[in-house]
């Protein structure tokens, strides 16, 4: 954890009523706990309390997600509930395309590398895991999968916010 996100949820905590997230919106394998609030170029960490709506997203050992274009609105808190419909490990990143295109070239020179952030979930096979996110920007980002390869092979989906 960087100081400066630590000063951050440190912050937070000591606010009484911030945002912070439920216990059942825990990732897979993870005890239930809170998603840190981090702040990004493509939005923030979303309170689940906020999320009207939710986008089941699926992802396929096709190297494909379904639905691969999603729209929302700017300030919209969307819950996607993410499953592994295949025999294989998949994610579902959320970030700019450079930032996507970067992580991905990255894995592959460091293909174990842990990584883990309130817009990731890494999901295995026959699961199901849960990202609350607030689209605070308007503009074109993407979610990829950053398994070694399914990137490239064309996992790759687009989220319009306006
Ligand atoms: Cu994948």
């Amino acid at each position: 954890m960087g100081i400066a996100r630590a000063m951050l949820v440190a912050a937070l905590v000591a606010l009484p009523g911030a945002a912070r997230a439920h216990g059942d919106a825990g990732k897979q394998g993870k005890a239930a706990a809170a998603q840190p609030m981090v702040e990004t170029g493509f939005g923030r960490t979303g309170d689940p309390r906020k999320a009207a709506r939710t986008v089941r997203v699926d992802m396929s050992d096709k190297m494909r997600f379904s639905p691969d274009a999603i729209t929302v609105k700017q300030g919209e808190t969307v819950r996607f509930v993410v499953r592994n419909s295949g025999k294989t490990m998949h994610e579902m990143i959320l970030g700019t395309r450079k930032e996507l295109t970067d992580h991905a070239e990255m894995m592959k020179k460091h293909p174990g590398m842990e990584h883990d952030e309130p817009y990731m979930a890494h999901v295995g096979p026959g699961k199901t895991a849960e990202i609350v996110w607030q689209f605070t920007k308007a503009g074109e980002f993407y979610f990829g999968c950053l398994m070694p390869g399914h990137f490239e092979a064309g996992m790759v989906g687009k989220i319009t916010v306006r």
